[in-house]
C-alpha cells in the first residue's frame, strides 16, 4: 500500500479545497478525485491549435460520459514561435475544471498522474489507443510518441507506453448508442482502466449536438475579470460594442483556396449546418475582401448603433480602411502581443460579433456567446432557410 497516503493526501486536499470554493455544491467535494471503478479516458490533444483542441475537447468530453468513465482533462498543447517542442499549459491555467464537474466526473491529467497513475495505471501496464497502426519505430502498432506534440506531451508526463490496441473500425461516435456499446462490451475497466488515446476521442468539427456542452467551459477568474476590465477601460462610455474576428493569415488564405472542394473544412458546418442545409462555403466567406469586412462592419455599426468595435485578428486589422469608411467609431484592439484567450473572451462578451464561418476559433466564441444568448453573424454569410428543415 504504499500508494494509500498519496491518495488519502489528495482526497483531503481537495475535498478542502471544494468546500471552500464552492460550499453551494455539497456534491462537487465527492466528484472527479476519488477512484473510478468504471475507469478513464485519456488523450493526447495532438491536432490543431487552440479552436481544434477545443472542439475536440467536447466530444471528448461526451464519449467520456457516455462510457461513464471518469475523463482525465489534458494540457492545452501550444506552439511558441521559436520554440521546437510544443508546451503544455495546463486546462485550468484558462478555465475552471470545477465547472466541469457539473457535466460529468473529470480529473485534471496533472493530477492524476501526481496522485492517482500508479495505482490506477501502473508502469508496465500501459496500453495506447489507436485507429490504426502508425508510422514508427514498431511495425502494426500505434507509436503513439512518433512526432510532435506527441512525444512531448506524454514526456511531459514521463508516460510510456507498453502495449498498443488497434481499435479501429470502431470510431468515437457518441450519437450512436450501438457504437458506444461496442466501447463497453470491448474495453471492460478490467483489464483496460484508461483508455489513452493516440489522439483525441472526438471528431473534428464538434457535432452541433455536443456543442451545446460548451456550457461548462467556463473562464477562470482572471481571465474573466481581465476581459471584463479591458472591456470597462476600452468601452465602458461607448456601448454597445461589436466584436470581429479577422482570420486572415497567410495559413488560412492557403487554406481557403480548397474551400470549393471541401465545403465542410474545418469549422464551416457552424454556418452551413451539419448536412450544408444552410447554404454553401465560399472562399469570400472564409477569406472576405477588405471591401466586403470594411461595408459589413459599417452594416452593423449602424444596425446596432454602435459606438465602437474591437477587433481580434492573427494578423491584418485593417484598421485605417475601417477609419477611413467609419470616422467617427472607435477602432480597439488589444496591444501587441495579443493574447489568444483575451481576445477570446472578449469576442464572447461583445454586444454583437462578426465571425469566420471557417475558422475554429471564431466557433468558440460564437458558442460561448450562444450560451449567453448573443448575437453572432458571419462574413459574407447568411443562413438560407427552408422552411422543411426548421420543423
Ligand atoms: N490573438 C489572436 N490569435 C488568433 C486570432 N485568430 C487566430 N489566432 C491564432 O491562430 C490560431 C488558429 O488556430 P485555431 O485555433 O485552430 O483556429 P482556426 O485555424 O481559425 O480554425 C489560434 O489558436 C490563435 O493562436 C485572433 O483573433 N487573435
Ligand atoms: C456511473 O458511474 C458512477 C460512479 O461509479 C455511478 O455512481 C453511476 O451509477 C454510473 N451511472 C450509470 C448510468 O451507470
Ligand atoms: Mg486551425
Amino acid at each position: 500500500m504504499i500508494i494509500s497516503w498519496k491518495i488519502l493526501l489528495f482526497v483531503a486536499t481537495a475535498l478542502l479545497a471544494s468546500r471552500s470554493s464552492c460550499q453551494d455544491d455539497e456534491d462537487d467535494a465527492e466528484t472527479g478525485i476519488t477512484i473510478d471503478v468504471n475507469g478513464y479516458v485519456a488523450y493526447c490533444p495532438c491536432m490543431g491549435r487552440f479552436g481544434n483542441q477545443a472542439d475536440q475537447f467536447l466530444g471528448a468530453l461526451a464519449f467520456a460520459k457516455s462510457l461513464n468513465r471518469t475523463l482525465i482533462v489534458p494540457p492545452w498543447v501550444e506552439y511558441r514561435r521559436g520554440q521546437r517542442n510544443a508546451v503544455m499549459v495546463p486546462y485550468a491555467e484558462y478555465f475552471k475544471l470545477e465547472a466541469l464537474l457539473e457535466y460529468h466526473r473529470v480529473i485534471s491529467m496533472e493530477n492524476f498522474m501526481e496522485y492517482l497513475a500508479d495505482y490506477e495505471w501502473p508502469v508496465g501496464k500501459r496500453k495506447v489507443f489507436c485507429y490504426s497502426d502508425r508510422h514508427g519505430a514498431k511495425k502494426g502498432e500505434c507509436n503513439a510518441k512518433e512526432g510532435n506534440p506527441f512525444g512531448p506531451f506524454w514526456d511531459s508526463f514521463e508516460v510510456n507506453f507498453d502495449e498498443s490496441v488497434i481499435f479501429g473500425p470502431l470510431y468515437f461516435d457518441t450519437h450512436s448508442p450501438s457504437t458506444m456499446h461496442e466501447w463497453l462490451v470491448r474495453y471492460r475497466p478490467d483489464p483496460y482502466p484508461v483508455l489513452a488515446f493516440v489522439g483525441p476521442p472526438a471528431p473534428f468539427p464538434v457535432t452541433i449536438h455536443n456543442a451545446q456542452l460548451h456550457r461548462y467551459i467556463q473562464w477562470s477568474d482572471q481571465h474573466h475579470y481581465k476581459a471584463e476590465e479591458f472591456i470597462l477601460e476600452n468601452f465602458y462610455n461607448d456601448r454597445p460594442f461589436i466584436a470581429v474576428h479577422l482570420r486572415n493569415g497567410l495559413d488560412f488564405e492557403r487554406a481557403c483556396e480548397h474551400v470549393k472542394e471541401s465545403p465542410s473544412m474545418f469549422a464551416a458546418k457552424q454556418c452551413i449546418g451539419e448536412r450544408g442545409q444552410y447554404g454553401t462555403t465560399t472562399e469570400e466567406m472564409c477569406y472576405p475582401s477588405a471591401d466586403t469586412v470594411v461595408a459589413q462592419v459599417k452594416r452593423e455599426v449602424e444596425s446596432n448603433k454602435a459606438k465602437a468595435v474591437f477587433i481580434a485578428t492573427d494578423n491584418d486589422d485593417l484598421i485605417s480602411e475601417f477609419k477611413r469608411a467609419m470616422p467617427n467609431v472607435k477602432f480597439v484592439k488589444q496591444s501587441e502581443p495579443a493574447s489568444p484567450h483575451l481576445d477570446l473572451a472578449i469576442l464572447g462578451r461583445a454586444d454583437h460579433m462578426i465571425g469566420n464561418c471557417v475558422s475554429s476559433f471564431t466557433a468558440f466564441a460564437k458558442r460561448e456567446r450562444d450560451v449567453r444568448g448573443l448575437p453572432t453573424t458571419f462574413w459574407a454569410f447568411e443562413r438560407k432557410l427552408r422552411n422543411s428543415d426548421e420543423l
